[in-house]
């Protein structure tokens, strides 16, 4: 068995990291891989699908609320925290699956799982086996290149807080138009065109801090390719997961058949 892949998925709230934890799951199982999903978010009402691992088995906002009295917010950042001394149990638990893909589902608000301490502590528990961060953008709010510019900083933001590689998915892809699509993965790959639609946008004084955020992030090379993929319409999971096996394998197909 080759060592166990770990997929986050993370994205501002309602991007789309539930369904695509659930759909990928499916569609790596029909390839005859073998995943599992985990949830990460212990405030999570109605998941959707049934994950193998689940936080709130150790810590849910619920009990956290009525037990120090917090309200909803509050109670998501000390579920944060408070995971924290129960990561080995849960590495553990994952590791008894014996899985070659874990599916990672993280909490609806990005900041929990991006910028706590606890989160950093959790990717590096593991011993064995590779991690990814798979960040979904929202394609209505990346169409436009103020926007890109935006979640390309999220994004970078984010990938500065972990030690392992990031990998940037345009999520529900079937919800825009082919030609705007083509458009964002161009933009990501050809900063100069991304740096002339901003120009474009000049009328209004609104791309000025983009287009220095741009020149900036330049400097530091964070820009890569964009992966569309539509949970609803089961594309381009095959792109994910040949993404994935190029960072690790180098392109080495580790499927079954
Ligand atoms: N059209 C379309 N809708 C999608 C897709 N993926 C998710 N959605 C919808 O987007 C909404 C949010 O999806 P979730 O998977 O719950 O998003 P999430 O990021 O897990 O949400 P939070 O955990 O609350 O932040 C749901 O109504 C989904 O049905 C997709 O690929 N295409
Ligand atoms: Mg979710």
């Amino acid at each position: 068995m080759a060592e166990e892949t770990r997929i986050y998925f993370i994205g501002t709230a309602g991007s789309g990291k539930s369904t695509l934890t659930q759909a990928y799951k499916h569609w790596a199982e029909e390839r005859g891989l073998n995943a599992i999903t985990v949830n990460l978010d212990p405030g999570v009402d109605k998941l959707g699908y049934q994950p193998d691992v689940d936080i709130r088995d150790w810590v849910s906002v619920p009990e956290v609320m009525e037990e120090y009295g917090l309200g909803p917010n509050g109670a998501q950042v000390a579920c944060a925290d408070l995971a924290a001394v129960h990561f080995h149990e849960i590495v553990e638990t994952i590791g008894t699956f014996r899985s070659d893909y874990v599916l990672i589902d993280t909490p609806g608000q990005i900041e929990l799982f991006a910028f706590r301490k606890a989160s950093e502590v959790f990717v590096n528990s593991f011993q064995t086996g590779q991690s990814v961060l798979a960040y979904i953008m929202d394609p209505m709010v990346a169409k436009d290149p103020t926007g890109l510019v935006s979640l390309f900083l999220l994004s970078s933001s984010i990938h500065s807080r972990f030690n392992v590689p990031l990998l940037n998915i345009i999520g529900k892809s079937d919800t825009v138009d082919i030609e705007d699509l083509n458009q964002m993965v161009e933009w990501a790959k050809e900063p100069d065109m991304l740096m002339s639609s901003l120009y474009e946008n000049m009328e209004s004084s609104k791309p000025l801090a983009a287009i220095e955020f741009l020149r900036a992030m330049e400097s530091f090379s964070i820009h890569r390719d964009l992966i569309p993929i539509s949970s609803m319409e089961m594309e381009g999971m095959e792109d994910l997961y040949n993404y994935v096996q190029m960072l690790f394998f180098g392109g080495e197909d580790l499927s079954p058949d």
